[in-house]
């Protein structure tokens, strides 16, 4: 049987951290909360329910993410935001491909499955990051003769050795969108499933879009050739 390490990364989550352990534990063989530093209760809560805690280099979410691959003890890898923005009940959908040998990686896709986190009224944290993520997207899709649609969104599967076979450096939230180029400049095979995204329940967003705007770019860049 293939098993499962879910990795919850989590900065200040205290708000949802319990919520988001409730719902995916009964998916994970592993449970494993990799931590920015939090300065409130969020690691505290974690160990309560029993939820292994290890703490990240504090770099920012791509140390994370890194942190997680290193230490999943099972090679099927799935992420999951802290701020119950996700769909747990999607994780079995997201495994498929991979258990069944047609994939290495697998987003869940907010294009396919609609987002109420992307804020077409924000002109910052709706329009404008919807519009890089499709630019991206596009650009990416046409470098790599793709046909992908959120290239960006954090929810998705990984074989742990092809993770490490990525040379994973992104410290920040280009993480998710050199995995991506790195899988198909490989020519490893990525699929994905539809997901719906939630507006973040508590908390505020570490993301800060314009202040982190210039990194995709500029991860186009580094891993373009
Ligand atoms: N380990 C770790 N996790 C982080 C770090 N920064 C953010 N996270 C977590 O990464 C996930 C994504 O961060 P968010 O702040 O939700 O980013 P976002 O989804 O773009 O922003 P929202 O639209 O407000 O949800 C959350 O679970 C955070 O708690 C970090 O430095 N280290
Ligand atoms: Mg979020």
């Amino acid at each position: 049987m293939d098993k499962i390490t879910i990795v919850i990364p989590t900065k200040n989550e205290e708000g949802n951290i319990e919520k988001v352990i409730k719902e995916v534990k009964k998916y994970a063989d592993e449970l494993l909360m990799i931590d920015g530093h939090s300065k409130d209760k969020t690691r505290e809560i974690a160990i309560k329910n029993k939820v292994k805690v290890i703490l990240d280099p504090g770099k920012g979410k791509g140390s994370g993410i890194r942190t997680g691959i290193k230490h999943a003890k099972h090679n099927i890898i799935v992420f999951i935001d802290a701020d119950l923005s996700h769909e747990p009940t999607d994780i079995p959908k997201l495994v498929k491909p991979i258990i069944d040998g047609k994939a290495h990686m697998v987003i869940a896709s907010r294009r396919r499955g609609g987002s109420d986190d992307l804020d077409m009224n924000k002109f910052r944290d709706g329009f404008l990051r919807q519009l890089g993520n499709d630019l991206l997207t596009l650009i990416i899709n046409k470098r790599w003769n793709a046909n992908l649609t959120d290239i960006e969104n954090g929810f998705r599967a990984i074989r742990k050795d092809i993770a490490l076979k990525l040379n994973l450096n992104a410290k920040d939230f280009d993480i998710e969108q050199e995995m991506v180029q790195k899988c198909l400049k490989k020519g490893f095979i990525i699929k994905e499933v539809p997901s719906h995204e939630y507006a973040r329940a508590a908390g505020k967003s570490k993301l800060g879009t314009l202040k982190a705007a210039y990194k995709f770019p500029l991860r186009l860049l580094k891993d373009f050739f």
